[in-house]
This record gives C-alpha cells, sequence and structure tokens, in this order.
C-alpha cells in the first residue's frame, strides 16, 4: 500500500466533501466551511521559544478524525472536571450536537505537574458528541464562541512506509553516518529512552529484548510485597495501570468499532496476531533501526546501540486498521511524562491541529527531543504542510538513498533539518525475523538512534543545541547545489555530532548561529521609502563564532538600498 497515494486521494475528496450539503440543524449550516485558522501565542520558557503560529485547520473526510469526539481549549479557565461546568456559550453550542460527556484532557491529578511550565493544555477539554455530526462542523461552530480559543478535531494518522525495493539487505546506511567511529566516542547510555510511537513493537524479538525500557515505576514490589507490574494499581500515577514496559492506546478493535468509538487500551504494546500485514509490522522496523541489541553476535546493529526504547502502540491488532496511527499525541504526552529522551514519530497527515502543536510544547517543556518524518509524497513542506513534520520544535527528518542523494520519495524543504538515510534499509521484524525497507519512516529513528548518542553525552544541552548540533555537523548530500542546499540541508554524520563540540573553546568544534527574529520599526513589513530600522536578533547556541558577517540581498527583481 502507498499512503502517499492515500493522502493525496485524501485531499481530493475532502475539497468535493466541503461543496456538499452537511446534515446539520439549519442554524449551523452558514459556520461550515473549508478550514478554520487558529492563531496559537508566543510561548517563552527557559528551554525554549516559539514564535506565535497560525495553524489552519482543514476540512477532511470524516473517516481522518476520532469519530463524535473534539478537543475545545477554552480561552481564560482551566477545564471544568464536567460537561454540566462548561461555559454556558461553549454548552448551548455543543447541546445542538447531541453532547454527551465532557472531560479535561488532562487528568486534574495532573495539572500541577503541567502547570509548572504550562502550555495551555490544563484549558483543553474533550467533548463526546453524536456520532452523526463530522467533527469538523462542530469545531467550526465552537470557534464562534468568545469562550474558545480553539476547537479542533482529533485526527487519525498514517505510518509512512514505502513498498519494499526488492534490493540486497545491507547496514551502509550505518557506515555512511560513520556510526563506528561515533560508537568510539559513545555507545549511548542506559538511562537514554526513546519512544517508538507507532503500529505496535515485538519487544519479544531476539535482537530487541535486550534493549528493552521497563519503567521504574511499575517495577519492584509494592507495600503488599507483590509485583508492580501485575498489582493492578497505577503504582507511578500516571494514569496507566501496569505499565511497565510501553502502552497500548487501541487494542484489538476493528474499523467498525474503533468509528463507533471503542478502544481497548491494556499493558502490552506488542501486536498479537497471527497474521500481520506489513503496515502493522511498521514499529518493529522501526524500534530496530532505533535501537536493536547491537555488539550482540546477532541480527543487525542499531545508531542507538545500548540505549532503550519504549514501545508505544498505536495501531490495533486488527488488519482493518492496518496503516493507522490512532492517538498518537495521547502517546506523545504520555511518552513525555514518563520523561522519554527521544521521541520517535514515523507518521503524519494533511492538516494542522493547535492541540497537537501545543501538546508538542508541552513534550519539549517536559525535556523530550521529538524526531519525526518528513513523509513520502516528494513534495516541498514549506509549500504543502504535514504534520508533525511541519509543526514547530520537532525535528523533521528527509531520507536519502545509497547514492546520499535526497530520496524521491522524500518530502524535502526547509523545515526538513536533516537527511538520513531511508532507502534500503535492514532492520528487525515480527517473528524473529530480519527485513529491508524503505522510506523516511526508517530515516527517522535511524536520526533518533544519533540524538539518543547525542543526549547521553550532553545530557546538559538544550534541546535546541541538540538540534543545531545534529543539523551543523550534516554531511552535504550529493546533487545538491549551493541555491537548493536550503532544501536538502545534508545527511547526519554522527561521528561529527558526537565529536565535535565536546567542549565549546577547544578541538574539533563549530558554531552554531541562527537567526531567530527580524523585525522592522515595530511592523512587519517595508512599504515606504522612509526609512527604516531592520533589527535582527541572532543567537549562538554552540562553540563561539570568531567572525560573523551578514549580507542583506534582495531575492525578487525590487532593488535593496544601501
Ligand atoms: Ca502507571
Ligand atoms: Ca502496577
Ligand atoms: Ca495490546
Ligand atoms: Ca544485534
Amino acid at each position: 500500500m502507498l499512503p502517499a497515494m492515500n493522502l493525496r486521494l485524501v485531499i481530493l475528496a475532502s475539497s468535493a466533501f466541503a461543496a456538499l450539503a452537511i446534515a446539520t440543524p439549519n442554524q449551523w449550516e452558514w459556520r461550515i466551511r473549508g478550514s478554520i485558522s487558529v492563531t496559537l501565542d508566543a510561548i517563552a520558557t527557559a528551554a525554549f521559544e516559539r514564535p506565535a503560529v497560525t495553524i489552519r485547520i482543514e476540512r477532511f473526510s470524516p473517516e481522518w478524525y476520532e469519530p463524535g469526539k473534539i478537543a475545545i481549549a477554552l480561552r481564560s479557565r482551566t477545564a471544568p472536571a464536567t460537561l454540566s461546568s462548561l461555559p454556558v456559550s461553549v454548552l448551548s453550542i455543543l447541546s445542538h450536537f447531541g453532547v454527551r460527556q465532557a472531560k479535561p484532557y488532562l487528568p486534574p491529578t495532573d495539572v500541577p505537574m503541567v502547570q509548572a511550565r504550562s502550555v495551555g493544555l490544563e484549558r483543553v477539554v474533550i467533548a463526546w458528541f453524536d456520532l452523526g455530526f463530522d467533527p469538523f462542523d462542530v469545531a467550526a461552530a465552537l470557534m464562534e464562541s468568545p469562550d474558545v480559543a480553539y476547537a479542533t478535531p482529533l485526527y487519525i494518522r498514517r505510518v509512512f512506509l514505502q513498498p519494499n525495493d526488492p534490493q540486497l539487505g545491507q547496514q551502509y546506511a550505518l557506515s555512511r553516518m560513520q556510526l563506528p567511529a561515533a560508537w568510539d566516542v559513545t555507545t549511548g547510555s542506559t538511562s537514554v529512552t526513546i519512544a517508538i510511537i507507532d503500529s505496535g513493537t515485538d519487544y519479544e524479538h531476539e535482537d530487541l529484548a535486550g534493549n528493552l525500557w521497563t519503567n521504574p515505576g511499575e517495577t519492584g514490589t509494592d507495600a503488599q510485597g507483590r509485583d508492580k507490574r501485575t498489582n493492578g494499581i497505577d503504582d507511578d500515577g500516571n494514569g496507566k495501570i501496569d505499565d511497565w514496559r510501553g502502552w497500548d492506546f487501541v487494542g484489538n478493535v476493528t474499523r467498525a468499532e474503533y468509528m463507533n468509538g471503542t478502544v481497548r487500551e491494556d499493558n502490552d504494546p506488542k501486536i498479537r496476531a497471527t497474521t500481520i500485514p506489513v503496515e502493522m509490522q511498521h514499529g518493529t522496523n522501526t524500534a530496530g533501526a532505533a535501537a536493536a541489541v547491537t555488539n550482540n553476535g546477532r541480527g543487525i546493529a542499531s545508531p542507538g546501540f545500548q540505549c532503550r526504547y519504549i514501545p508505544i502502540k498505536c495501531g490495533s491488532d486488527d488488519a482493518s486498521l492496518a496503516g493507522s496511527v490512532l492517538r498518537g499525541y495521547d502517546a506523545i504526552l504520555y511518552a513525555a511524562r514518563l520523561g522519554a529522551t527521544i521521541i520517535n514519530c514515523s507518521w503524519g497527515g494533511p492538516g494542522g491541529s493547535p492541540l497537537e502543536q501545543q501538546i508538542i510544547d508541552q513534550a519539549r517543556a517536559l525535556g523530550s527531543f521529538i524526531v519525526v518524518a518528513s513523509g513520502n509524497d516528494g513534495v516541498n513542506l514549506d509549500r504543502q504542510p504535514y504534520y508533525p513534520a511541519s509543526y514547530h520544535g520537532v525535528f523533521t527528518v528527509g531520507a536519502s538513498t545509497a547514492g546520499d542523494a535526497p530520496a524521491s520519495f522524500s518530502n524535502y524543504g526547509a523545515v526538513v533539518a536533516a537527511y538520513a538515510p531511508g532507502a534500503g534499509i535492514r532492520t528487525t521484524t515480527v517473528n524473529n525475523a530480519y527485513t529491508t525497507v524503505d522510506g523516511t519512516s526508517f530515516a527517522t529513528p535511524l536520526a533518533s538512534g544519533v540524538a539518543a548518542l547525542l543526549r547521553s553525552l550532553h545530557p546538559d544541552w538544550s534541546l535546541d543545541q541538540v538540534a543545531a548540533q545534529l543539523r551543523y555537523s550534516c554531511d552535504p548530500l550529493n546533487g545538491v547545489s549551493q541555491s537548493n542546499r536550503p532544501l536538502y540541508y545534508g545527511r547526519i554524520n554522527a561521528y561529527r555530532a558526537l565529536a565535535a563540540n565536546r567542549i565549546f573553546t577547544s578541538g574539533m568544534r563549530f558554531p552554531g548561529v541562527q537567526l531567530v527574529g527580524v523585525t522592522v520599526d515595530r511592523a512587519t513589513a517595508i512599504n515606504s521609502t522612509d526609512p527604516h530600522t531592520l533589527q535582527l536578533e541572532i543567537r549562538n547556541l554552540l562553540a563561539p563564532a570568531s567572525t560573523v558577517r551578514l549580507t542583506i540581498t534582495s531575492s525578487s527583481n525590487a532593488t535593496l538600498g544601501q
């Protein structure tokens, strides 16, 4: 199956769909439109800063949304515990859609932790309404309320798997990224974790079992002497009972059941089915690419070497949902709350959501470095955004080939932070087997593995420093010219990422100079010949830069004065 084709079809279907009459009460029909724009306020915390961002919530076919469910961010209040305590304007709108239930997105017990560095998730309510309504229509109606900061459907995403290219399996990727030399610097820390948010992971695989993370809060014995893994108690208070080896956010449900709002969460993130189609092997493929047990005399090597992985299952055990990533953002927040060092997302789809951006902001505030696939449509993400690849604050990875050129299927653009090999990647698969796979899905965990090594070496660095180091230590890709290099910045070199900037004052080192802001007399554009003051804000994240030269040129035919 080609997810790329699916995604294109969905876009076409959605524009056609927008023209159809939707069966909603008459008084709401005028609100139905193609997209909703939401601006999230700028955020500044000690760890990172984010400019104000505008996200367009697009209308798609309802099969791409969670059914009968919506997220509502209140403008100025913490989410109330019950439906009846919602602001009257919100309740009044929801009543037209047969609202049944509402509860805070975060359990009330989590609020103090989140408020420590809040991005506003404590104001988000999830509401359940009549399954006959399109969540987009409900969102559009709610956006009319002065009490609502945003309302958004909850999206279903897809894995970025390409059909298998029948070439010989080989791990050229690791030598290309200079991993053998990198492992001389460090083989990683066993306390560094990579959350694999995916279809489900065969953690019993011979080359994965040894690097499986275990949750220290759900192992050992409780006060009654019972095994915390099986005592039926949420010992670490994260809302998940006995999650000692990750979590399954979906369970075994059919597509029809899921579309009726059914999930069956459990604490076993391995798929339990006799036949497992390739899309459902994806989470075993990505886990192995990042964190297969290395130097154990069997199977494959992985960049992460001895770093641990946390399997988090967001696919069903049932083949009718093969390839769908459900509740992926709930999983991102769960992983961040567990303290995951790296979060790997080899999936995505069209259509942005302010809730998803806020969850990414919150996960970053909790210290997780989020690595995401650029996607396999061969498009420029700067013109055609995909998510999470196009969100602020993620490290977006494209795929390169065995010839060290950008892969034709890889999405590209300035938003892609770096490339990693993503064609002909040898990795683990279900039933103790190995396979060769293609896609940005597999470039991403290779990058996550390198990020885990870097984080092992520099646990005190900020997330922005980690990102800058991974990007600026890249090798240029083949077939990329100076003029289009910003679209294909370079391929990750693990050795340079680890060996350079060990300390910022001596040895192999490079600066990380970034332009973080441009202001013109506090305005946004120069539209007269009057003198203007242009203020550029530049920061250096890495080793000191001895000479920084800035030149201003015009990218259009307009002339630029002195
Ligand atoms: Ca727990
Ligand atoms: Ca327990
Ligand atoms: Ca399960
Ligand atoms: Ca191995």
